[in-house]
């Protein structure tokens, strides 16, 4: 027997209850989880929660409380929402776990006895806003931006994990596995990061005490990211060993792409694997996150069920790409395919069955052009969706079923089953039309049982079976088989959502008290007259091309249409914003600049970008409706 599929999500910093960026993540691994079930697998499914390190550290000081107690506080969060959630995972993971701890204990020790763990004395620059040691080129970097307040001297003994030694080997598994990371532009960001040069790898702190101590040598504790990524493999029982699929954010996947295969290659226990890099949930234009305070929780949205919640995440979410969130638009979304779309459908059809052919569904023995379409119609969308689904598109798999869904509600107009159903001449094709729609219905629940599975099983026993359907497999399944008997009590599938009325008592997102107590905003500037000022051209540009400047973590070299000419541009925004996700944004530009050169490219121009002195920079954008080429004055 094959080895069971084995799916992974991130595991969640304790420093704040989830929000639906975390949901998110855990529903997709969920859809994927109970689709692979359906196909016939065995699933294993890891979840769980990330406790130690610095982050934990001061969110728990803040409250006046121990780390373990904030943690044991948001663990009973996260796992009472993932129960109401009806989650499928098998064990939910504590990094405080005692066989974790051991775990990563003995991983250390072994590298560190095998030599791909050392201790020596860090003696360099350190950034004090990204906790991590600074290289010469990035110290220069952070000056010419006028960052050197962040940097300190630092000098102390720190172990080290020699992460440059694997740099060829990382780069030849990428070439002949084109798979690992999905999607594609991300994999070539990721590709690119280890061109340019990897560094040994600090994995060890001694400035926090929040987090497992290096054996034999208390003083440290180990690196949360160390700690936090192995464990995938203390969740995982030796028989479901490897990952087949690890589904993160596109926030973390260089540490899953680059860091986590090096540890494995270290230890001896890698082996090919795919890593899905989700994109971000938005609210306008930025990331949903605990810090900014612009959360939407999940319980706001659970009111609506949570089939509701899972249908929109799939239907809506592009893996890979971001997406703004909206209570407009997820009402939007349910009320047109879930209470009008799917729910109307349903309802039609089985009013229709039971009035015209007293719940009996019938057996077709003819089918004239129309209702052959139609019949042909499933065979096709069937296997479509399950090769959408086996890939992870879910979004473009249920367009295809939706679609499909819409054409029935224009065969039902056509084929008038109402005016049939008053002369028995006519009962082929009734017989026909109503055998057609039942077998869309019971193919549909099916089909989105993975990512409805309260909604499918009610749609299922509507249908007349008394299984479960989530213990149906796809495979064989005789889409144009008899019914099992006749139907049963049809029953609502989504209750239509007042939206005026949900958008008037849904509460703002929350704002953050906190965190405006906690920026470091800079003096005022000297004067300036007004003739000074105005030298400075601004101008609206759109970003055409953008893409790392080797070697660098902070540098993006960038072509900028300003209306007027295309400029190259290199900005110091690599921290804050991946590429690809520069693309086709609109920025303001600084275009009477004297140019000039980082990292050996000539720079012509800049982009405004607003922050503090500690955080990243947020990039100035224009309306969407700006044009290149517009003065900003
Ligand atoms: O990074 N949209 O934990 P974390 C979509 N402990 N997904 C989002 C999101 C958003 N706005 N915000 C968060 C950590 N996520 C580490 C992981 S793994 C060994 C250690 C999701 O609590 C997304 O999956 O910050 C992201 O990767 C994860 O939550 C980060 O959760």
């Amino acid at each position: 027997m094959s080895k069971p599929f084995y799916v992974t999500t991130p595991i969640y910093y304790v420093n704040d209850r989830p929000h639906i960026g975390h949901t998110y993540t855990t529903v997709l691994a969920d859809v994927i989880a109970r689709f692979h079930r359906m196909r016939g697998e065995q699933v294993f499914f890891l979840t769980g929660t990330d406790e130690h390190g610095q982050k934990v550290e001061k969110a728990a000081a803040a409250r006046g409380i121990t780390p373990k107690q904030l943690a044991d506080e948001v663990v009973a969060n996260y796992t009472e929402l993932w129960k109401q959630m009806g989650m499928t995972h098998f064990r939910f993971i504590r990094t405080t776990d005692q066989d974790h701890r051991d775990q990563v204990q003995r991983l250390f020790k072994r590298l560190l006895d095998k030599g791909d763990i050392y201790k020596a004395t860090y003696k360099g620059l350190y950034s004090v806003s990204d906790e991590a040691y600074v290289t010469e080129t990035q110290a220069k970097e952070l000056q010419a931006q006028g960052l050197a307040h962040q940097l300190v001297e630092l000098e102390e003994e720190t172990y080290f994990f020699r992460l440059s030694a694997y740099q060829d080997r990382l780069l030849k598994y990428y070439e002949e596995h084109p798979e690992f990371v999905q999607p594609d532009f991300r994999f070539n960001e990721v590709k690119r990061f280890v061109e340019g040069g990897l560094q040994d790898l600090s994995i060890s702190r001694t400035s926090i005490s929040w987090g497992i101590p290096v054996p034999g040598d208390e003083k440290h504790v180990i690196y949360v990211w160390f700690d936090a990524l192995l464990n995938y493999l203390t969740g995982c029982p030796a028989s479901s060993w490897p990952p087949d699929l690890q589904l993160v954010g596109k926030d973390i996947l260089r540490f899953h792409a680059v860091y986590w295969p090096a540890f494995l290659m270290a230890a001896g226990l890698f082996q090919p694997t795919t890593i899905l890099a989700h994109g971000w949930w938005l609210m306008g234009d930025d990331k949903m996150s605990k810090s900014k305070g612009n959360v939407v929780r999940p319980d706001t949205l659970l009111r609506f069920g949570n089939d509701a919640l899972r249908f929109y995440f799939m239907r809506d979410m592009q893996v890979g790409h971001d997406r703004g969130f909206s209570f407009e638009g997820f009402m939007d979304r349910l009320n047109a395919d879930l209470a009008n779309g799917l729910g109307n459908l349903a309802s039609r059809t089985l009013s229709m069955i039971q009035r015209y052919r007293g719940g009996v569904v019938p057996m077709p023995a003819a089918m004239d052009d129309l209702d052959q379409e139609m019949a042909k119609g499933l065979l096709a969308v069937f296997p479509e969706y399950l090769e959408k689904a086996r890939a992870n598109d879910f979004h473009a798999a249920l367009d295809v079923l939706w679609t499909y869904l819409r054409a029935l509600d224009g065969y039902i107009v056509k084929a008038e089953p109402w005016k049939l159903a008053k002369d028995p001449v006519n009962d082929p094709k009734l017989d026909a039309v109503l055998a057609n729609l039942y077998r869309a219905l019971r193919a549909t629940a099916l089909l989105v049982a993975p990512v409805m599975p309260e909604l499918a099983q009610t749609l299922w026993e509507s249908l007349g079976h008394t299984t479960k359907v989530a213990e149906t497999t796809f495979h064989g399944f005789a889409l144009d088989g008899p019914a099992i008997g006749p139907i049963g009590d049809p029953k609502p599938l989504f209750q239509r959502i007042d939206k005026e009325k949900e958008l008037s008592d849904l509460l703002p997102p929350e704002t953050p008290a906190e965190t405006k107590l906690s920026l470091d905003v800079p003096e005022i500037r000297e004067v300036v007259d007004a003739d000074t000022f105005f030298k400075v051209d601004l101008r609206v540009g759109k970003i055409l091309e953008a893409e790392r400047v080797p070697k660098s973590d902070k540098l993006i070299k960038m072509k900028v249409d300003i209306g007027l000419e295309q400029r190259t541009i290199v900005g110091g925004i690599g921290k804050a914003y991946e590429p690809a996700d520069l693309l086709q944004k609109l920025v303001v530009v600084v275009a009477n600049l004297a140019p000039r050169k980082l990292m050996g490219i000539e720079s012509h121009g800049m982009l405004l970008a607003a922050s503090d002195n500690a955080s990243k920079p947020y990039l100035v954008a224009p309306p969407s409706d700006a044009q290149p080429g517009f003065l900003v004055k």
